[in-house]
């Protein structure tokens, strides 16, 4: 068994059906989803702004590498288009793999350069962290502790201020 804390974003075409889609795709493992977040773009400012949303999935047979196949293919479902001269650019949907815990609940490390886990920016994104203590409060990111000092943390403050939560456009999980 596996659990993983997979993040959401898109900021190009219909984003709010490009993050329903990928929850729908990842079906029953869905444990729990966050809402979405407006959030402005981050690490590449010419572009869009993004929703972002953040889910908890498990799955008894699913290995690490399983969740990283299984974002791909809800992004490739999306038609997203990978532009290797802009590494944060716009896309139609992005998922990423944030931590995976084994079925002993011990975090799984990687320093696999296709899947690092956890994944090494996402103690910096408000984009992540605010959605992800939405839906579990005494979480805690791998080797960087409670989501909730990350989040104080004064660097995020300026982040954290510029989101905007988007109650209006609910996400639906098969569960
Ligand atoms: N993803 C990026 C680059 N910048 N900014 C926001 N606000 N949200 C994202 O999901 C995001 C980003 C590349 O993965
Ligand atoms: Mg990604
Ligand atoms: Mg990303």
């Amino acid at each position: 068994m596996t659990r993983a804390v997979l993040s959401l974003g898109s900021n190009l075409g219909d984003r709010h059906r490009h993050l329903q889609e990928a929850v729908r795709a990842l079906g029953r493992s869905v444990a729990v989803v966050s809402g979405i977040y407006e959030t402005p773009p981050w690490g590449d400012a010419d572009q869009p702004a993004y929703l972002n949303a953040v889910l908890v999935a498990v799955d008894p047979d699913a290995t690490p590498r399983d969740w990283l196949d299984r974002a791909r293919a809800c992004e490739a479902a999306a038609n997203r288009v990978r532009d290797p001269e802009r590494r944060f650019g716009p896309r139609t949907l992005d998922v990423d793999v944030i931590a995976v815990w084994d079925d002993d609940d011990q975090p799984v490390l990687s320093d696999d350069e296709e899947l690092t886990l956890p994944h090494p920016r996402a103690h910096q994104r408000a984009f992540v962290l605010r959605p992800w203590i939405d839906i579990q409060p005494y979480g805690q990111l791998p080797g960087h502790g409670w989501l909730t000092d990350l989040l104080n943390d004064t660097a995020l403050a300026d982040d954290l201020a510029a989101m905007t939560p988007r109650a209006d456009l609910p996400l639906e999980s098969s569960v």
